[in-house]
């Protein structure tokens, strides 16, 4: 399958592979709300890390790790800081994985790298202007996993089960269950050969998808019983208020913008869907999806400070409710120009 390989990545894959080779010690982080390509390309690396003979930590950032991803091999060994409670000066290489800007690092604070640290931003995000000493961005890529499972390829990394479990799982997720217009031929190639070193692989997606709490589904109640229409019909955006989340008695850990968007995204005439959550008084956080070209979501999420993809981006604004509506509608009318 090399020859499928992104001249992107085979050209930037020794560059890569000899600063490793030269540290001492890698940092590798899961981002805000991390989901499986987040945390399967932390964890994917870290083991591929380890097998080049160097020391690898993966700290999990910002967010608790969801119960439902600690199946994923090396979950449990995830260390439970945040970027600012880590020593940094115990890392000489730090690489930054599916993560657009330094914003998905953390948002406690605005993040300095320290001078002797090297720095590698791995990502698929198109949004990524590249802030790392080294930058391996390839947009055309559905998931970071995948990205990874080529610079792996050209490593001549051996793809254990640990790692192929954590790449397989990524890529799962990240194309929607291989559905999302991202997905390629090459990623059903790779995913397929991922299948043969981890042929439980039914197991490990049941295992993470049927992991849901009751606090989800009032989530998911709640959000569907609130649903206004704009753009003439064309979008369905839920509005959740931190009141309606109190009266339900719906734990925070429950509320996750990125599972509502998609069941809104099922309605035809909704080119555009999102969810817009007020998670504290102003802090709104906001997941958006569109199954239409015309239609690109990450445009709408950068520009409200956030970003993603074509069919999938978020944001948070930090302002009161009624006024990220007011802005979320705003944008979508100059973007979208109807
Ligand atoms: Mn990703």
């Amino acid at each position: 399958m090399s020859s499928e390989i992104s001249p992107l990545i085979c050209e930037k894959a020794p560059v890569i592979l000899a600063e490793i080779k030269k540290a001492k010690s890698v940092l590798l982080h899961c981002h805000p709300s991390p989901d499986p390509d987040s945390v399967g390309s932390a964890l994917a690396m870290k083991f591929a890390v380890e097998q080049l003979g160097v020391k690898a930590t993966v700290f999990k950032g910002d967010s608790e790790i969801p119960d439902a991803f600690m199946h994923f091999p090396g979950a449990r060994d995830i260390v439970q800081k945040n970027f600012f409670e880590l020593d940094l000066a115990e890392f000489d290489l730090f690489i930054i994985q599916d993560s657009g800007s330094k914003e998905m690092i953390s948002r406690f604070k605005p993040i300095e790298f320290p001078l002797p640290m090297r720095t590698i931003v791995i990502d698929h995000h198109a949004s990524n202007q590249g802030y790392g000493d080294i930058n391996l961005v390839e947009p055309t890529y559905p998931a970071a996993c995948q990205v990874l499972h080529d610079l792996f390829m050209e490593w001549q990394i051996k793809l254990t089960p640990e790692i192929a479990a954590n790449l397989f799982i990524g890529m799962y997720t990240d194309t929607g269950g291989f559905k999302y217009r991202g997905t390629t031929a090459r990623t059903f190639a790779v995913a397929a050969e991922l299948t043969k070193i981890v042929p439980s692989f039914p197991k490990l997606i049941s295992d993470m998808e049927n992991s849901r709490t009751p606090g989800d589904l009032a989530l998911q109640a709640l959000a569907l019983s609130n649903i206004e229409t704009f753009l003439n019909g064309k979008c369905g955006l839920s509005i959740v208020t931190l009141a309606g989340l109190k009266e339900k008695n719906i734990p925070m850990s429950d509320v996750h913008a990125g599972m509502i968007s998609p069941i809104l995204q099922s309605v035809k005439e909704w080119s555009i869907a999102g969810v817009i959550i007020e998670v504290a008084p102003g802090n709104i956080k906001m997941s958006f999806r569109s199954k239409d070209a015309d239609y690109d979501v990450s445009k709408l999420a950068v520009a409200l400070g956030g970003g993603g993809h074509k069919d999938a981006a978020g944001a948070v604004l930090m302002m009161p409710l009624e006024d990220a509506k007011k802005l979320v509608v705003q944008k979508m009318e100059e973007l979208y120009n109807l």
